[in-house]
């Protein structure tokens, strides 16, 4: 008999083991799509089943690729670029073409610059190695962008597969389901969800007789600060919607905490406008530097949250990198949480965030 897998995230079916991937009640069987119970359960109830297999175990999965031919679309998240990109992409995938794509454009401000963004994500690839054929923005969950976007993968592809790629929640398994609906109507046929690692297995959406659209499991990286925080305020951190840019004019001895995840000391310069894009929920505070050490050891987790009570279990200690700024308008981007403008000239802050979730600077993209 042929092995069934999951509609919605590609594990094998089975009927004994109800702890296990896959696992689908003899019922339910006879069913046209048949639906894991875990996915049935995101799907109606929003509720996550955990799962027992390793982080290894789907990069073994997706390094299956190498020895296939096809195009590789790899999908980042435009609010975790450094948390996103797929440094080991190109090992990983073999000799295979690649086009980037940055997803979630919708969470962006109107004013965002979109040839500079296209621009720091083709140079982020080149800087880790990646080659890449060409760049474009999307936003799966509103549907911008695709048209370009499919032009090139049916001309890059030469009528190969198409293998989407990339890390957890970066928005595979959306865009995949915006391709579906756009083709055939039908919604949500692909689990998606915000919690890390949805789909399990690869699920082939065939694009002709021959060749065919594949989903794969997302690759886990431990610097997505996704990974350290609870579910709670994984929900919290992560913009729903357009992201307003809240703006704060400091003087030199302020710094700014973001819940209690991040922090900027402004340290030396002019007076100047910090504009801060972060999820609209994330509380941002504005302290005295020489009270902020203070502060942060006796109300992290309470005025200063998130973290909550479980993030903090997990979380790592905060660690700090100081940047002199003299180049104009810099963002000090703090990878999967959001980042600040500054005017950049004559500036010295400092930045803090989780160890191994490093903080970076680039040229403002707005
Ligand atoms: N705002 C916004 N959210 C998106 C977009 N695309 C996906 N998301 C959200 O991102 C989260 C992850 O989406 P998925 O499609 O499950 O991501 P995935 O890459 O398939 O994740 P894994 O299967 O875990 O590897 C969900 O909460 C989606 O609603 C987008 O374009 N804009
Ligand atoms: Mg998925």
């Amino acid at each position: 008999m042929e092995k069934r897998l999951c509609q919605g995230c590609g594990a094998p079916i089975q009927t004994a083991k109800p702890k296990e991937i896959g696992y689908t009640p003899e019922s339910a069987l006879q069913k046209d799509t048949i639906l894991c119970q875990r996915c049935f359960r995101l799907k109606h109830y929003n509720e996550i089943q955990s799962v027992s297999i390793r982080d290894d175990d789907f990069l073994q999965m997706v390094s299956k690729i190498g020895e296939r031919r096809g195009l590789i679309v790899h999908i980042v998240d435009i609010f975790d670029v450094s948390g996103s990109l797929i440094k080991s992409l190109p090992r990983i995938t073999g000799n295979n073409p690649i086009i980037l794509v940055g997803n979630k454009m919708d969470l962006l401000p109107k004013s965002t610059n979109k040839r500079k963004l296209t621009d720091w994500l083709r140079s982020s690839a080149k800087e880790m190695g990646i080659r890449v054929e060409d760049v474009f923005l999307i936003s799966s969950a509103k549907g911008h962008g695709m048209e370009a976007l499919t032009e090139a993968i049916e001309h890059f592809r030469a009528n190969k597969d198409v293998y989407i790629v990339g890390t957890t929640n970066v928005g595979k398994s959306t865009f995949i389901n915006r391709l579906i609906k756009h083709s055939t109507g039908m919604k949500d046929v692909i689990t998606t969800s915000y919690f890390p690692g949805t789909t399990l297995g690869f699920i082939e959406i065939p694009l002709d007789e021959s060749t065919a659209l594949i989903d794969t499991p997302g690759i886990v990286n431990k610097q997505q600060i996704a990974h350290y925080v609870s579910e709670q305020d994984l929900k919290l951190i992560t913009p729903n919607k357009e992201i307003k840019p809240r703006i704060y004019q400091l003087n030199s001895g302020q710094s700014l905490f973001f819940g209690g995840l991040a922090r900027l000391d402004f340290l030396k310069g002019d007076k100047q406008s910090f504009v801060c894009y972060f999820s609209n929920q994330l509380p941002i505070h504005r302290t005295k530097l020489e009270n902020a050490d203070t502060l942060y050891k006796e109300h992290k987790g309470e005025l200063l949250s998130p973290p909550d009570e479980q993030t903090l279990e997990k979380l790592p200690d905060l660690t700090e990198t100081t940047y002199r700024l003299n180049e104009g308008k810099t963002d000090i981007v703090f990878p999967g949480l959001g980042w600040v403008s500054v005017p950049g000239y004559q500036t010295t802050v400092t930045a803090y965030s989780p160890k191994g979730v490093a903080v970076s600077v680039r040229k403002s993209l707005i």
